[in-house]
Protein backbone atom coordinates (compact mmCIF):
# COMPACT_ATOMS: atom_id res chain seq x y z
CA UNK A 1 0.00 0.00 0.00
CA UNK A 2 1.56 3.66 -1.04
CA UNK A 3 1.50 5.31 2.53
CA UNK A 4 3.00 8.52 0.33
CA UNK A 5 0.51 11.63 0.54
CA UNK A 6 -0.45 11.43 -2.93
CA UNK A 7 -3.07 14.14 -4.43
CA UNK A 8 -5.18 14.00 -7.42
CA UNK A 9 -7.47 16.20 -8.43
CA UNK A 10 -9.63 17.38 -12.04
CA UNK A 11 -10.85 20.32 -13.38
CA UNK A 12 -13.30 20.29 -16.38
CA UNK A 13 -12.36 22.36 -19.59
CA UNK A 14 -16.29 22.97 -20.03
CA UNK A 15 -15.75 27.17 -20.44
CA UNK A 16 -14.56 29.83 -18.44
CA UNK A 17 -12.76 29.19 -15.40
CA UNK A 18 -15.27 31.09 -11.75
CA UNK A 19 -14.67 32.37 -8.93
CA UNK A 20 -16.63 28.98 -7.71
CA UNK A 21 -13.34 26.78 -8.98
CA UNK A 22 -10.87 29.19 -7.80
CA UNK A 23 -12.36 29.29 -4.20
CA UNK A 24 -13.64 25.63 -4.05
CA UNK A 25 -10.43 24.18 -5.89
CA UNK A 26 -7.69 25.80 -7.15
CA UNK A 27 -6.75 27.52 -4.22
CA UNK A 28 -6.63 24.78 -2.30
CA UNK A 29 -4.42 22.65 -4.92
CA UNK A 30 -1.97 25.67 -4.93
CA UNK A 31 -1.52 25.19 -1.27
CA UNK A 32 -1.00 21.51 -1.28
CA UNK A 33 1.79 21.86 -3.89
CA UNK A 34 4.09 22.25 -0.89
CA UNK A 35 2.84 19.54 0.98
CA UNK A 36 2.63 16.78 -0.96
CA UNK A 37 3.26 14.85 -4.50
CA UNK A 38 0.30 16.71 -6.66
CA UNK A 39 -1.36 15.54 -9.95
CA UNK A 40 -3.86 17.89 -11.38
CA UNK A 41 -5.80 17.00 -14.27
CA UNK A 42 -7.55 18.94 -17.44
CA UNK A 43 -10.36 15.88 -17.36
CA UNK A 44 -11.43 16.23 -20.81
CA UNK A 45 -13.11 12.96 -20.94
CA UNK A 46 -15.46 14.27 -18.23
CA UNK A 47 -16.36 17.42 -20.75
CA UNK A 48 -17.27 14.91 -23.63
CA UNK A 49 -20.23 13.61 -21.27
CA UNK A 50 -21.89 16.67 -22.59
CA UNK A 51 -21.57 17.51 -26.58
CA UNK A 52 -18.82 20.16 -26.92
CA UNK A 53 -17.65 21.79 -30.17
CA UNK A 54 -14.31 19.80 -31.36
CA UNK A 55 -12.57 23.93 -31.67
CA UNK A 56 -14.01 24.88 -28.59
CA UNK A 57 -12.76 21.97 -26.65
CA UNK A 58 -9.44 22.21 -27.55
CA UNK A 59 -9.51 26.10 -26.89
CA UNK A 60 -11.14 25.38 -23.27
CA UNK A 61 -7.95 22.58 -22.36
CA UNK A 62 -5.49 25.24 -22.90
CA UNK A 63 -7.36 28.01 -21.42
CA UNK A 64 -7.98 25.76 -18.01
CA UNK A 65 -4.36 24.96 -18.36
CA UNK A 66 -3.63 28.46 -18.24
CA UNK A 67 -6.10 28.64 -15.35
CA UNK A 68 -4.21 26.66 -13.47
CA UNK A 69 -0.71 28.57 -13.81
CA UNK A 70 -2.16 31.53 -13.79
CA UNK A 71 -3.70 30.91 -10.41
CA UNK A 72 -0.05 29.80 -8.71
CA UNK A 73 0.32 26.01 -10.08
CA UNK A 74 4.04 25.46 -10.81
CA UNK A 75 4.24 22.07 -13.55
CA UNK A 76 7.97 21.95 -12.01
CA UNK A 77 6.45 21.16 -8.55
CA UNK A 78 3.09 19.28 -9.72
CA UNK A 79 2.38 17.36 -12.69
CA UNK A 80 -0.29 18.76 -15.19
CA UNK A 81 -1.63 17.14 -18.25
CA UNK A 82 -4.87 16.13 -19.88
CA UNK A 83 -6.65 13.15 -18.91
CA UNK A 84 -7.81 11.91 -22.54
CA UNK A 85 -3.55 11.59 -23.35
CA UNK A 86 -3.56 8.88 -20.74
CA UNK A 87 -5.45 6.05 -21.82
CA UNK A 88 -5.46 4.22 -18.81
CA UNK A 89 -8.06 6.79 -17.49
CA UNK A 90 -10.52 4.99 -20.09
CA UNK A 91 -9.12 1.74 -19.43
CA UNK A 92 -9.81 1.54 -15.59
CA UNK A 93 -12.37 3.61 -15.79
CA UNK A 94 -14.13 0.25 -17.70
CA UNK A 95 -12.95 -2.18 -15.28
CA UNK A 96 -14.76 -0.21 -11.88
CA UNK A 97 -17.61 0.31 -14.17
CA UNK A 98 -17.59 -3.63 -13.87
CA UNK A 99 -16.71 -3.22 -9.87
CA UNK A 100 -19.30 -0.22 -9.35
CA UNK A 101 -23.45 -0.80 -8.59
CA UNK A 102 -26.10 0.91 -10.79
CA UNK A 103 -28.36 1.50 -7.56
CA UNK A 104 -25.08 3.59 -6.19
CA UNK A 105 -25.02 5.64 -9.53
CA UNK A 106 -28.53 6.06 -9.11
CA UNK A 107 -28.49 7.94 -5.75
CA UNK A 108 -25.70 10.68 -7.22
CA UNK A 109 -27.53 13.61 -6.91
CA UNK A 110 -25.12 15.71 -9.44
CA UNK A 111 -26.66 13.32 -12.34
CA UNK A 112 -30.23 14.14 -11.09
CA UNK A 113 -29.41 17.76 -10.86
CA UNK A 114 -27.97 18.04 -14.52
CA UNK A 115 -30.81 16.27 -16.61
CA UNK A 116 -33.80 17.55 -15.06
CA UNK A 117 -36.80 15.46 -16.43
CA UNK A 118 -34.37 14.42 -19.53
CA UNK A 119 -32.61 11.79 -18.06
CA UNK A 120 -33.85 9.70 -21.39
CA UNK A 121 -31.78 11.98 -23.41
CA UNK A 122 -28.86 12.18 -20.92
CA UNK A 123 -25.62 10.70 -22.42
CA UNK A 124 -24.43 6.83 -20.67
CA UNK A 125 -21.04 8.72 -20.14
CA UNK A 126 -22.73 11.54 -17.72
CA UNK A 127 -24.71 8.49 -15.73
CA UNK A 128 -21.34 6.40 -15.41
CA UNK A 129 -19.01 9.70 -14.88
CA UNK A 130 -18.57 8.81 -11.53
CA UNK A 131 -17.36 5.57 -12.47
CA UNK A 132 -14.91 7.18 -14.28
CA UNK A 133 -13.83 9.93 -11.83
CA UNK A 134 -12.91 7.30 -9.39
CA UNK A 135 -10.79 5.36 -12.15
CA UNK A 136 -8.78 9.02 -11.91
CA UNK A 137 -8.34 9.25 -8.52
CA UNK A 138 -7.55 5.58 -8.24
CA UNK A 139 -5.12 5.05 -11.17
CA UNK A 140 -2.14 7.19 -9.40
CA UNK A 141 -3.14 5.46 -6.35
CA UNK A 142 -4.03 9.44 -4.92
CA UNK A 143 -4.41 9.39 -1.13
CA UNK A 144 -6.16 12.97 -1.05
CA UNK A 145 -8.76 14.55 -3.39
CA UNK A 146 -9.09 18.25 -3.06
CA UNK A 147 -12.72 19.35 -4.15
CA UNK A 148 -15.58 21.47 -3.67
CA UNK A 149 -18.53 20.89 -1.65
CA UNK A 150 -20.37 19.65 -4.77
CA UNK A 151 -17.89 16.53 -5.34
CA UNK A 152 -18.08 15.03 -1.80
CA UNK A 153 -21.14 12.48 -2.55
CA UNK A 154 -18.66 11.46 -5.69
CA UNK A 155 -15.53 10.93 -3.42
CA UNK A 156 -18.03 8.91 -1.17
CA UNK A 157 -18.58 6.79 -4.25
CA UNK A 158 -15.12 6.41 -4.93
CA UNK A 159 -14.29 5.55 -1.91
CA UNK A 160 -16.85 2.56 -1.38
CA UNK A 161 -15.64 1.28 -5.31
CA UNK A 162 -12.11 1.24 -3.92
CA UNK A 163 -13.17 -1.14 -1.12
CA UNK A 164 -15.28 -3.07 -3.20
CA UNK A 165 -12.66 -3.68 -5.31
CA UNK A 166 -10.28 -4.42 -2.26
CA UNK A 167 -12.64 -6.70 -1.04
CA UNK A 168 -13.50 -8.90 -4.46
CA UNK A 169 -10.22 -9.44 -5.10
CA UNK A 170 -8.62 -9.95 -1.60
CA UNK A 171 -5.73 -7.57 -2.37
CA UNK A 172 -5.47 -4.40 -0.45
CA UNK A 173 -4.35 -2.66 -3.55
CA UNK A 174 -6.08 0.99 -3.60
CA UNK A 175 -5.86 3.40 -1.12
CA UNK A 176 -9.29 4.82 0.55
CA UNK A 177 -8.82 8.51 -0.56
CA UNK A 178 -10.10 11.13 1.75
CA UNK A 179 -11.64 14.17 0.12
CA UNK A 180 -9.97 17.69 1.06
CA UNK A 181 -12.83 20.62 0.88
CA UNK A 182 -12.29 24.29 2.24
CA UNK A 183 -14.19 24.36 5.43
CA UNK A 184 -14.42 27.99 4.85
CA UNK A 185 -15.78 28.04 1.75
CA UNK A 186 -16.98 24.57 -0.09
CA UNK A 187 -19.74 25.94 -2.08
CA UNK A 188 -20.17 29.44 -3.70
CA UNK A 189 -22.77 30.03 -4.56
CA UNK A 190 -24.57 31.50 -8.14
CA UNK A 191 -24.71 35.46 -7.55
CA UNK A 192 -28.66 35.57 -8.66
CA UNK A 193 -29.56 32.20 -6.86
CA UNK A 194 -28.25 31.89 -2.98
CA UNK A 195 -29.82 27.74 -3.61
CA UNK A 196 -27.61 27.10 -6.96
CA UNK A 197 -23.69 26.70 -6.96
CA UNK A 198 -21.92 28.75 -9.41
CA UNK A 199 -21.49 27.16 -12.08
CA UNK A 200 -19.61 27.34 -15.78
CA UNK A 201 -22.75 25.80 -17.37
CA UNK A 202 -25.16 28.80 -16.00
CA UNK A 203 -26.94 30.35 -18.73
CA UNK A 204 -26.43 34.30 -16.79
CA UNK A 205 -23.02 35.85 -17.21
CA UNK A 206 -24.43 37.88 -14.33
CA UNK A 207 -24.29 34.40 -11.80
CA UNK A 208 -20.56 33.77 -12.06
CA UNK A 209 -17.50 35.84 -11.78
CA UNK A 210 -15.38 34.33 -14.44
CA UNK A 211 -11.43 34.77 -14.02
CA UNK A 212 -11.39 36.32 -17.09
CA UNK A 213 -13.39 39.48 -16.31
CA UNK A 214 -12.15 42.74 -16.51
CA UNK A 215 -12.96 45.32 -13.76
CA UNK A 216 -15.60 46.92 -14.75
CA UNK A 217 -17.39 43.73 -15.47
CA UNK A 218 -16.86 42.11 -11.88
CA UNK A 219 -18.14 45.37 -10.57
CA UNK A 220 -21.01 45.12 -12.80
CA UNK A 221 -21.76 41.53 -11.51
CA UNK A 222 -21.48 42.73 -8.06
CA UNK A 223 -23.70 45.41 -8.29
CA UNK A 224 -26.37 43.18 -10.13
CA UNK A 225 -25.69 40.57 -7.61
CA UNK A 226 -28.65 39.82 -5.18
CA UNK A 227 -28.37 40.43 -1.48
CA UNK A 228 -31.18 42.04 1.05
CA UNK A 229 -32.74 45.27 1.79
CA UNK A 230 -32.20 45.09 5.53
CA UNK A 231 -28.87 45.79 7.28
CA UNK A 232 -25.98 43.51 7.81
CA UNK A 233 -27.47 41.17 10.36
CA UNK A 234 -24.74 40.40 13.60
CA UNK A 235 -25.40 36.76 13.50
CA UNK A 236 -25.19 33.72 10.99
CA UNK A 237 -28.40 32.79 12.26
CA UNK A 238 -30.48 35.65 10.44
CA UNK A 239 -28.08 35.49 7.52
CA UNK A 240 -28.72 32.12 7.01
CA UNK A 241 -32.58 32.75 6.13
CA UNK A 242 -31.00 35.18 2.98
CA UNK A 243 -29.15 32.50 1.00
CA UNK A 244 -27.86 35.51 -1.62
CA UNK A 245 -26.36 37.74 1.08
CA UNK A 246 -24.97 35.04 2.80
CA UNK A 247 -22.98 34.19 -0.48
CA UNK A 248 -21.77 38.00 -0.58
CA UNK A 249 -20.15 37.72 3.06
CA UNK A 250 -18.43 34.04 2.90
CA UNK A 251 -17.32 34.92 -0.55
CA UNK A 252 -16.10 37.99 1.11
CA UNK A 253 -14.90 35.93 4.40
CA UNK A 254 -12.67 33.27 1.98
CA UNK A 255 -10.69 35.72 -0.54
CA UNK A 256 -9.66 38.17 2.29
CA UNK A 257 -8.45 34.99 4.14
CA UNK A 258 -10.69 36.40 6.95
CA UNK A 259 -13.18 34.33 9.60
CA UNK A 260 -16.87 34.37 9.66
CA UNK A 261 -16.87 36.52 12.86
CA UNK A 262 -14.05 39.08 11.36
CA UNK A 263 -15.96 39.68 8.24
CA UNK A 264 -19.48 40.47 10.55
CA UNK A 265 -17.94 42.23 12.73
CA UNK A 266 -16.57 44.60 9.86
CA UNK A 267 -20.10 44.78 8.51
CA UNK A 268 -22.84 44.57 11.03
CA UNK A 269 -25.27 47.15 11.08
CA UNK A 270 -24.31 48.37 7.62
CA UNK A 271 -25.96 48.19 3.99
CA UNK A 272 -24.95 45.56 1.59
CA UNK A 273 -23.99 48.81 -0.69
CA UNK A 274 -21.09 48.86 1.52
CA UNK A 275 -20.25 45.58 1.66
CA UNK A 276 -20.51 45.25 -2.05
CA UNK A 277 -17.92 47.58 -2.86
CA UNK A 278 -15.54 46.38 -0.79
CA UNK A 279 -15.86 43.44 -2.41
CA UNK A 280 -15.71 44.33 -5.89
CA UNK A 281 -12.57 46.21 -4.71
CA UNK A 282 -11.61 42.83 -3.02
CA UNK A 283 -12.52 41.14 -6.38
CA UNK A 284 -10.48 43.80 -8.76
CA UNK A 285 -7.42 43.00 -6.66
CA UNK A 286 -7.53 39.09 -6.62
CA UNK A 287 -8.90 38.20 -9.47
CA UNK A 288 -7.90 40.91 -11.87
CA UNK A 289 -4.11 40.03 -11.99
CA UNK A 290 -4.97 36.07 -12.35
CA UNK A 291 -7.44 37.04 -15.72
CA UNK A 292 -4.45 39.17 -17.07
CA UNK A 293 -2.04 36.14 -17.01
CA UNK A 294 -5.10 33.95 -18.35
CA UNK A 295 -4.58 36.30 -21.15
CA UNK A 296 -1.25 36.28 -21.10
CA UNK A 297 -0.36 32.72 -20.92
CA UNK A 298 -2.84 31.92 -24.37
CA UNK A 299 -0.83 34.05 -26.28
CA UNK A 300 1.50 31.29 -26.60
CA UNK A 301 -0.32 28.27 -27.03
CA UNK A 302 2.42 25.86 -27.79
CA UNK A 303 3.80 26.83 -24.52
CA UNK A 304 0.46 25.16 -23.05
CA UNK A 305 1.16 22.43 -25.41
CA UNK A 306 3.91 21.65 -24.01
CA UNK A 307 3.33 21.72 -20.40
CA UNK A 308 0.66 19.42 -21.08
CA UNK A 309 2.67 16.93 -23.09
CA UNK A 310 5.55 17.02 -20.22
CA UNK A 311 2.80 16.40 -17.62
CA UNK A 312 1.48 13.76 -20.16
CA UNK A 313 4.81 12.01 -19.62
CA UNK A 314 5.26 11.90 -16.51
CA UNK A 315 1.64 10.63 -15.38
CA UNK A 316 1.98 8.14 -17.59
CA UNK A 317 4.88 6.34 -15.80
CA UNK A 318 2.71 6.17 -12.92
CA UNK A 319 -0.70 5.45 -14.48
CA UNK A 320 1.18 2.80 -17.17
CA UNK A 321 3.37 1.05 -13.56
CA UNK A 322 -0.33 0.64 -11.41
CA UNK A 323 -2.36 -0.33 -14.39
CA UNK A 324 -0.17 -3.43 -15.13
CA UNK A 325 -0.63 -4.38 -11.12
CA UNK A 326 -4.33 -3.75 -11.29
CA UNK A 327 -4.98 -5.87 -14.77
CA UNK A 328 -2.69 -8.60 -12.88
CA UNK A 329 -5.30 -8.45 -9.92
CA UNK A 330 -8.41 -8.75 -12.26
CA UNK A 331 -7.12 -11.61 -13.90
CA UNK A 332 -5.62 -9.99 -17.52
CA UNK A 333 -2.59 -11.08 -19.19
N1 LIG B 1 -19.57 26.84 -7.12
C1 LIG B 1 -18.55 26.15 -6.67
N2 LIG B 1 -18.14 26.29 -5.38
C2 LIG B 1 -17.07 25.58 -4.92
N3 LIG B 1 -16.36 24.73 -5.68
C3 LIG B 1 -16.74 24.56 -6.96
N4 LIG B 1 -16.26 23.82 -7.96
C4 LIG B 1 -17.00 24.02 -9.08
N5 LIG B 1 -17.97 24.90 -8.83
C5 LIG B 1 -17.85 25.27 -7.52
C6 LIG B 1 -15.12 22.93 -7.83
O1 LIG B 1 -14.22 23.19 -8.89
C7 LIG B 1 -13.58 21.96 -9.26
C8 LIG B 1 -13.69 21.80 -10.75
O2 LIG B 1 -15.06 21.65 -11.11
P1 LIG B 1 -15.42 21.28 -12.59
O3 LIG B 1 -15.35 22.49 -13.42
O4 LIG B 1 -14.60 20.14 -13.03
O5 LIG B 1 -16.87 20.72 -12.53
P2 LIG B 1 -18.17 21.26 -11.90
O6 LIG B 1 -18.15 21.06 -10.43
O7 LIG B 1 -19.27 20.56 -12.62
O8 LIG B 1 -18.13 22.81 -12.21
P3 LIG B 1 -19.16 23.67 -12.98
O9 LIG B 1 -18.70 25.04 -13.04
O10 LIG B 1 -20.52 23.43 -12.37
O11 LIG B 1 -19.09 23.06 -14.44
P4 LIG B 1 -20.25 22.64 -15.39
O12 LIG B 1 -21.19 23.80 -15.39
O13 LIG B 1 -19.59 22.38 -16.68
O14 LIG B 1 -20.86 21.41 -14.78
C9 LIG B 1 -14.26 20.83 -8.48
O15 LIG B 1 -13.43 20.48 -7.38
C10 LIG B 1 -15.53 21.47 -8.01
O16 LIG B 1 -15.95 20.90 -6.78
Amino acid sequence: MNKKKLVFSGVQPTGNLHLGNYLGALKNFVKLQDEAECIYCVVDLHAITVFQDPSDLKNNILETTAGFLATGLDYKKSIIFNQSSVSGHAELGWILNCVSKVGWLNRMTQFKDKVGKDKEKASVGLYIYPNLMAADILLYKSTHVPVGADQKQHLELCRDIAQKFNADFKKNLFPIPEPLIQKEMSRVMSLRDGMAKMSKSDESNYSRIDLKDSADEIIKKVKKAKSDSSSIPDNLKVLSEKPEALNLINIYTSLSDRSFDQTINEFKGKDYSHLKNKLSELLVEVICPVGKEIKKLLEDKSFLEKILREGTEKAKVIAERNLKEIKNVVGFF
